[in-house]
């Protein structure tokens, strides 16, 4: 557990120093640190960067906006220039970009470097999702990875990361530094929020059935269309579920594996919950492309079971 130093509260500690009070190799703590860095240049570019489109178009063939190549440039030449990362694949990349050959100490990195990018003209908070893998395999299981963090740009700036051993959450004050602001997050067993992604009109009946359940209990709707702030919201309120399920049409929903939910599941298991496509939990996965879409329930522990029962019965 970080201390306080003399002279400063608890909560003054920054993420570095924290890193290391989590007994990860140096490499790591300055992947990780780095990864902050970028977020300052990404946060910028979100606040007063060109909102049209790039001309171009992402790893799933969707139009890519002038942010999303942006933000995917400014995190990717980061990454490059740390020293110890091997490969890199991100959402708005065709393919692996390789930086170095050899896998001794270094790390491998998927990231979305602005999720929920197309928010960002009607002023939505929006966010960075990051996954690390120690050496050069990023087609692992999630349960491989050795940090998750996203970094969500919303009314206050707030980095949450986990390297296995607890949730924790940094914001960023007036000198653009990530101080500590929560601890070893944990998430109740149930609660009473839930995000539904997608069109209600083509849920299956497993899932229509699992809404009405979650209305007649009372639980409220909260759904902003970004995945990081909606998360944040599940996450940091400890209570609730968010869901992306198999559509009619769509067996596979719209989330990425390797890119939203792989990272969000290791950070939302490491806060005592839960996230499973329905049939399997969601870091069991192992993938068989970059761009594998897959199903999601993830939140807490009893609600996410109560859903995968109700889409086993149909
Ligand atoms: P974009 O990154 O293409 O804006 O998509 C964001 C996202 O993948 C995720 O952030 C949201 O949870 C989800 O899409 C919202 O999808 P719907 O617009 O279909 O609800």
């Amino acid at each position: 557990m970080p201390y306080a130093e003399p002279g400063k509260t608890k909560f003054q500690i920054d993420l570095r120093r924290h890193l290391r009070d989590q007994d990860i190799c140096d490499n790591l703590v300055h992947l990780i640190c780095e990864i902050a860095e970028a977020s300052k240049y990404v946060i910028n570019a979100v606040r007063t960067g060109d909102l049209g489109v790039a001309g171009t178009s992402n790893l799933y063939g969707e139009e890519q906006l002038a942010l999303d190549v942006l933000s995917d440039r400014i995190i990717r030449k980061r990454l490059i220039h740390s020293g110890v990362v091997c490969n890199i694949a991100s959402e708005e990349m065709e393919q692996i970009y390789e930086v170095k050959g050899n896998a001794d100490g270094l790390y491998s990195v998927a990231y979305d470097p602005l999720d929920g990018s197309s928010l960002v003209d009607v002023n939505l908070a929006v966010g960075t999702i990051v996954s690390i893998y120690r050496g050069c395999e990023l087609l692992q299981e999630g349960r491989h990875q050795v940090a998750a963090i996203y970094i969500l740009y919303g009314p206050r700036v707030s980095m949450v990361y986990s390297v296995g051993n607890g949730v924790h959450e940094f914001t960023m004050n007036h000198l653009m530094e990530y101080t500590l602001t929560r601890e070893n997050v944990r998430m109740k067993p149930m609660g009473d929020i839930y995000s539904p992604g997608g069109l209600r009109n083509k849920y299956t009946p497993g899932n229509e059935s699992f809404i009405r359940h979650l209305e007649e209990k009372g639980a409220k709707l909260r759904y902003s269309g970004g995945f990081v702030p909606d998360i944040n919201q599940v996450l940091m309120k400890g209570k609730g579920l968010f869901m992306y399920p198999a559509l009619k049409g769509s067996p596979n929903g719209k989330l990425r594996l390797l890119f939203e939910l792989n990272p969000m599941a290791f950070l939302v298991e490491n806060a005592g919950g839960a996230a499973s496509n329905g049939r399997c939990r969601i870091l069991d996965i192992k993938p068989e492309s970059l761009d594998q879409r897959e199903p999601v329930y993830i939140g807490c522990n009893d609600d996410v079971n109560k859903a995968v029962e109700f889409v086993a019965n149909g």
